[in-house]
C-alpha cells in the first residue's frame, strides 16, 4: 500500500493549486446561476466541495497525457487545461463550445488538452480510460491516463471489467475514486457490500492510497507518488479522495435528504478556504487571495457574456461528429 503523503509542497505551488479551485469554483458558481434563470437548459452536475482533487491529480499530468471523466467533470477538464469559454460555451450549447454544443456539460470533450470526455454514463469512463491506456501502451507511447469516477461507479460493472483488465495487462492508468458519500441522492454506503473501493482494488492486486480529498496539498503529493509509479512501468494505482459534495446531485436537486447541520459542518471542511489558511500562515496575504479569486470571477463572468454573444450550431452540424446516424434527407435540403 502506498502510504499517503503529507503535504509538503512549495508556496508557489499551493498559490497555483488556490488559483485553479477559486476558478473551478467561479466557473461552477456562473453556470448555476446561469441555470438557474433559464439561460441554461438541461442538467449540470456542481464539484463545488470536490475541487481539490481535480486540481491535486491534474497538476501531476502532461498536457499529453489524458484523462476520462463522469457526469461531474467540469473541474477535471479546467484542471486539465481546458478553456473555460469553450466549455462555457457548450453549456449554453453555442457553436464555439468544446464540441460546437452538441454534448453539454456531461459530454464535454477536448482532446486538444487530452480530456477524453465527460459521460453521463456511470462508470463507463473506466473502460474509456482503459482502452485508452492500452492503445497507449501497444504504440510504446509514455503517456498515462487519468480517471475519474465517483463512488457510486464502483458498484457497476464497469468497475470490475475496467480494473481487471488494467492489472492483467499492468497499463498506464491512474484511478482516480471521488468518494462524496452519494451517489445521486443515496448515500453509497447503504448500497455497497465490502470494503469499498480500496478494498475491492486491493483485491486485484492494484495498489491503493487513501487520502483526504479535500486536503489539495495531499492529493497532490500522493499523485505524484502513484504517477511516478505508474510511469516506470507498475501498472495501474488507484487513488481514493475522500471528499463532499456541498450542493445537490443536480443543480436543481435541494438535497432533502441530508439535513443542514450535515451540509454545514463539511462545508467547515471545504478545500478553497483549507488552502487559504495554508496561504496565509505561509505569508500570503488576504488582500492577494482576494485578487485571485476575483480574478477567477471576471473570468467566468466573460466566458458566461461570450456564451451568451455566441451563435448556436448550424442545423446541418447535428450530423456530424456523431456516429452512424445517417444524414435525413432534410438535412441534406
Ligand atoms: C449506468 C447509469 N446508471 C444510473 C445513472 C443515473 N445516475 C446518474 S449520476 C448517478 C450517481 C453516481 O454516483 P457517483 O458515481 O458516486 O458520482 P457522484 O454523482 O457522487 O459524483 C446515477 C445513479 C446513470 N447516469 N448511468
Amino acid at each position: 500500500m502506498v502510504e499517503t503523503r503529507r503535504a509538503n509542497i512549495d508556496a508557489e505551488r499551493m498559490f497555483a493549486h488556490y488559483r485553479m479551485m477559486c476558478r473551478i469554483r467561479a466557473f461552477e458558481e456562473a453556470a448555476e446561476a446561469a441555470l438557474l434563470t433559464g439561460a441554461i437548459t438541461g442538467a449540470i452536475h456542481l464539484s463545488i466541495g470536490q475541487e481539490a482533487i481535480a486540481a491535486g491529480v491534474c497538476i501531476n499530468l502532461m498536457r499529453h497525457d489524458l484523462i476520462a471523466s463522469n457526469h461531474r467533470g467540469h473541474g477535471h477538464t479546467l484542471a486539465k487545461g481546458a478553456s473555460p469559454s469553450a466549455m462555457m460555451a457548450e453549456l449554453f450549447g453555442r457553436d464555439t463550445g468544446t464540441c460546437h454544443g452538441k454534448g453539454g456539460s456531461m459530454h464535454i470533450a477536448d482532446f486538444d488538452v487530452g480530456m477524453l470526455g465527460a459521460n453521463g454514463v456511470v462508470g463507463a469512463g473506466i473502460l474509456i480510460a482503459v482502452g485508452a491506456a492500452q492503445g497507449l501502451a501497444l504504440r510504446g507511447e509514455k503517456r498515462i491516463v487519468a480517471c475519474f469516477f465517483g463512488d457510486g461507479a464502483i458498484n457497476r460493472g464497469p468497475f470490475l471489467e475496467g480494473l481487471n483488465w488494467a492489472k492483467i495487462y499492468g497499463l498506464p492508468v491512474l484511478l482516480v475514486c471521488e468518494d462524496n458519500g452519494f451517489a445521486a441522492t443515496t448515500r453509497t454506503a447503504t448500497l455497497s457490500a465490502g470494503g469499498g473501493p480500496d478494498a475491492r482494488a486491493r483485491s486485484l492486486g492494484i495498489p491503493v492510497a487513501s487520502v483526504d480529498g479535500n486536503d489539495v496539498g495531499a492529493v497532490d503529493t500522493t499523485t505524484a507518488e502513484l504517477v511516478r509509479r505508474i510511469r516506470n512501468g507498475e501498472g495501474p494505482q488507484l487513488l481514493l479522495a475522500r471528499t463532499y459534495r456541498l450542493k445537490g446531485h443536480t443543480a436543481a436537486d435541494p438535497g432533502t435528504y441530508r439535513r443542514p447541520e450535515e451540509v454545514a459542518a463539511r462545508l467547515a471542511e471545504e478545500p478553497i478556504q483549507r488552502c487559504a489558511e495554508t496561504l496565509r500562515l505561509g505569508g500570503k496575504s488576504a488582500a492577494e487571495l482576494a485578487t485571485i479569486a476575483e480574478a477567477a470571477r471576471q473570468e467566468m463572468a466573460s466566458a458566461i457574456a461570450a456564451a451568451r454573444a455566441a451563435p448556436y450550431p448550424r442545423r446541418a452540424l447535428a450530423w456530424t461528429d456523431v456516429q452512424d446516424v445517417g444524414a435525413p434527407a432534410e438535412i441534406a435540403r
